[in-house]
């Protein structure tokens, strides 16, 4: 595993049932931490900061040779997406758990995985066909498709190298700010321009694809519950979609998915209006954070899907076999100060009490007496929900928020505990402005 924290042991649970033997490596700010005693074997990979460990290519590679492990599974974050790492892996002979090198390019780059499912046909949002030129060509799109517009980076993530623009003055200094913004992030300047889709649902449809060129969809995940571009809570089925959009939505990224030849699993991001149309916006080419909801509906262990595609096997599943029963709900319980802007705040958990029973997994790496090193994202543990249906699912989550026990640092759990009794939430109505709506501090 080239990662930590929950995604770890998440990987290192899918492969004890496979039997496969597991190599942790860890930082010096991760030494203590417990889950790394369920690996085989550990190795320490320098300091506390990503860049000197998680993130340092040569040293994750060492640590493979020295173990002589057969595959690394990059989890998420991290090195998951980064195509040099996945071809360094290649030619160093160890399977990357994941998509191949061309995959990681080709969807990688979001203008040309733009263009690209225009060309196959999906609807995207109207917008530039291609990288941004000049600030004049920006306008000039702009000017045709009419305001308001967003500006995103080719490169990006995470909200990164992204502005909103209301009129062509906006649109000059968001362009500007935006490649800005990418060059420092991801040292790539390059911009395109999308039409704003106002208070959209964010739907994204798993897939998984084998070596042979067979492709299914697994359904879609709901993530509009976000706030500054960090998913809070994230649901399948989508309240939103039925079976004949789920149909098209899962057709749309099979027919991306054979397009690249793409392999293992993958996301494929939509953005759902008001008037219930979709439109592409990007593809996620690793395991994501909320992968247990859909393996909640679907009873599909994704991460062993991965390894086992990974190891050549062809799908385990064909496309009618896969049946969605029942709803799940994901809370991802962060570690961060609600008074303080919800930054997140590194400490010692001095208490940990886990929901439990019907209906309840929780996925976490943490324990009682766990120290949060100041280095990583603030997740501490995600609480999986799954049911009969929605309103079930809310009614488990409610007791389940009620039960978890958290102290020594703030987490989100509060906020979630509002959330889950809002009218707007409760009826699904659910859109990405939805935090910043209701929930004005947060
Ligand atoms: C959009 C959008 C509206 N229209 N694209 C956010 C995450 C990234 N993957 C894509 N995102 C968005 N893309 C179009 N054409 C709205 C978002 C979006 C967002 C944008 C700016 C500020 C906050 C946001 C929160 C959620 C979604």
């Amino acid at each position: 595993m080239a990662n930590r924290g929950e995604i770890a042991l998440r990987i290192i649970r899918a492969c004890r049932e496979l039997e496969i033997e597991t190599v942790a490596v860890y930082s010096e700010a991760d030494r203590d931490a417990p889950y790394l005693q369920l690996a085989d074997e550990r190795v320490c990979i320098g300091p506390g900061p990503g860049i000197r460990s998680y993130l340092d290519i040569p040293k994750i590679i060492s640590a493979a040779e020295i173990t002589d492990v057969e595959a690394i599974h990059p989890g998420y974050g991290f090195l998951a997406e980064n195509a040099h790492f996945a071809e360094v892996c290649q030619s160093c002979h160890i399977q990357f758990i994941g998509p191949t090198v061309e995959n990681i390019r080709a969807l990688g780059d979001k203008a040309s995985a733009r263009r690209l499912a225009r060309e196959l046909g999906i609807p995207v949002v109207p917008g530039s066909n291609s990288l941004l030129a000049s600030e004049e060509e920006a306008v000039k799109v702009a000017q045709e498709i009419g305001y308001p517009v967003i500006i995103k980076a080719t490169a990006g993530g995470g909200g990164r190298g992204m502005r909103v623009a209301h009129n062509d003055i906006s649109l000059t200094s968001g362009y500007q700010q935006a490649r800005r913004e990418a060059e420092n992030a991801f040292k790539n300047p390059d911009v395109y321009l999308e039409k704003y889709v106002e208070k959209p649902r964010h739907i994204e449809v798993q897939i998984l694809a084998d070596s042979y060129g067979e492709v299914i969809h697994l359904g879609e995940r709901d993530c509009s519950l976000q706030r500054r571009h960090q998913k809070l809570i994230e649901e399948c089925p989508s309240p939103a979609v039925d079976a004949a959009l789920r149909a098209r939505l899962g057709d749309a990224a099979i027919t991306l998915a054979r397009a690249v030849e793409y392999r293992n699993a993958g996301t494929v991001e939509f953005l759902l209006d008001r008037q219930g149309n979709f439109f592409f916006i990007e593809v996620n080419t690793r395991i994501q954070v909320e992968h247990p909801v859909t393996e909640m509906v679907t009873g599909i262990d994704l991460v062993k899907e991965q390894i086992l595609i990974a190891s050549g096997a062809p799908l385990r599943h064909a496309q009618k076999d896969v049946v969605l029963r029942g709803a799940s709900i994901e809370c991802r319980i962060n570690a961060e100060d609600p008074s303080a802007g919800f930054k997140p705040v590194p400490g010692t958990i001095t208490r940990f009490v886990p929901s439990g029973g019907p209906g309840v997994r929780v996925d976490t790496h943490v324990a009682a007496g766990y120290t949060i090193p100041p280095f990583y994202d603030s997740l501490i543990g995600k609480l999986i929900v799954h049911r009969e249906n929605r309103d079930e699912a809310i009614a488990t989550m409610r007791r389940a928020l009620d039960e978890f026990v958290v102290e020594g640092v703030q987490t989100t759990i509060p906020l979630y505990r509002e959330i889950f009794r809002h009218f707007h939430f409760i009826k699904g109505n659910l859109n990405t402005s939805f935090i910043e709506e209701y929930f004005l501090d947060a």
